[in-house]
């Protein structure tokens, strides 16, 4: 049995700021490759980890374009809803969605959390279940959304979610790392969001994949060094081979992202810093000489000591709330 798993296709009908090539374009080579490499693999079933759409409703124009093409894998689609294809982070709001319509249309299967859905092909079953994002996801306990309740009638067990699980900590992100969900019961845990993806991590015969987005939106540095790509699983003869499929109509990072955006934004940051460092420099200029001021009204318009004391305590606690 064969699985091929992409994720973030981010399907929009116009350009993120930061891309020059023509993004509606690249997005449709891109899935006819999909369909080609589902094609050449001979896959049994394909799973997308999540943020299908950049919209909750893209324009039915748009996702006809697309889905005219994805529809041609020859094998089921199995999908959950990300962040980008839900209102509001809340899953509950699916059927009032693009990804939900598509669903009902029976062009892809949604996974519906808590739910096992089982596939038999080629002499293997598996087990199949996943986890839309929703707003409580890295912030409450990790095995409600990134572990199955267990592993039941099957060989494989598979676990989908779009969270940002990480195989190592980074600040300022709320996240999951890989070793707080080991416990697992699932065989392969799949994931989406975190667009960079990682390698692949595998800890006491489970397995841990997120290749990154199918798209590179931003032009982070981290992004324009990415090449996008598929993971194929291949679960025959008892292992999990796995194999990252490098589409060959993507172009280089330097190509599709503007650079210039970014340098004009370091130049921007740049600017700001110096800036910030030049009040700094003349905040104690600037002080002294409001002192002055006040001083000097003071003694010219004859106010009362208490007065001036007043005004110079509240331009001290003006400074201190600007930061000192
Ligand atoms: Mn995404």
């Amino acid at each position: 049995m064969r699985i091929l798993f992409f994720t973030d296709t981010h399907l929009r009908g116009n350009n993120p700021e930061s891309r020059k090539d023509d993004f509606p374009a690249t997005l449709k080579r891109k899935l006819a490759e999909v369909v080609a490499i589902a094609s050449d693999y001979q896959v049994d079933l394909v799973i997308h980890g999540g943020d299908v759409f950049d919209l909750p409703v893209p324009s039915l124009t748009v996702t006809a374009s697309y889905f005219n093409i994805l529809q041609k894998i020859p094998a089921p689609i199995y999908a959950i809803a990300g962040n980008h294809d839900i209102f509001a982070h809340n899953p509950a709001t699916l059927e009032r969605t693009m990804l939900g319509f598509i669903a009902g249309l029976g062009l892809l299967h949604l996974l519906v959390p808590g739910e096992k859905v089982y596939i038999e092909k080629k002499g293997i079953r598996l087990q199949l279940t996943g986890q839309h994002y929703h707003y409580d996801i890295d912030a409450r306990d990790p095995a409600l959304d990134y572990m199955p309740s267990d592993k039941k009638d099957c060989d494989v067990a598979v676990h989908v979610v779009h969270g940002m699980l990480l195989d190592k900590p980074f600040p300022l992100i709320r996240h999951t790392l890989v070793e707080q969900i080991v416990k697992t019961p699932a065989d392969i845990t799949l994931c989406g969001h975190n667009h960079i993806g990682f390698a692949d991590v595998v800890v006491d015969g489970k397995y841990f994949l997120n290749c990154g987005a199918l798209v590179r939106l931003s032009n982070h540095p981290e992004e324009i060094k990415r090449w996008p790509q598929v993971l194929i699983i291949d679960l025959s003869g008892g292992g999990v081979k796995r194999e990252r499929v490098r589409l060959q109509s993507a172009l280089p990072g330097e190509e599709v992202l503007d650079r210039e955006k970014i340098r004009l934004r370091e130049e921007k940051s740049q600017r700001l810093a110096e800036f910030i460092q030049a009040l700094k420099q003349e905040q104690d200029l600037a002080f002294t000489s409001v002192n002055a001021i006040v001083n000097a009204i003071a003694q010219q318009e004859g106010l009362e000591p208490a007065v001036r004391e007043e005004a110079l305590k509240r331009i001290a606690a003006a400074q201190e709330r600007l930061g000192g």
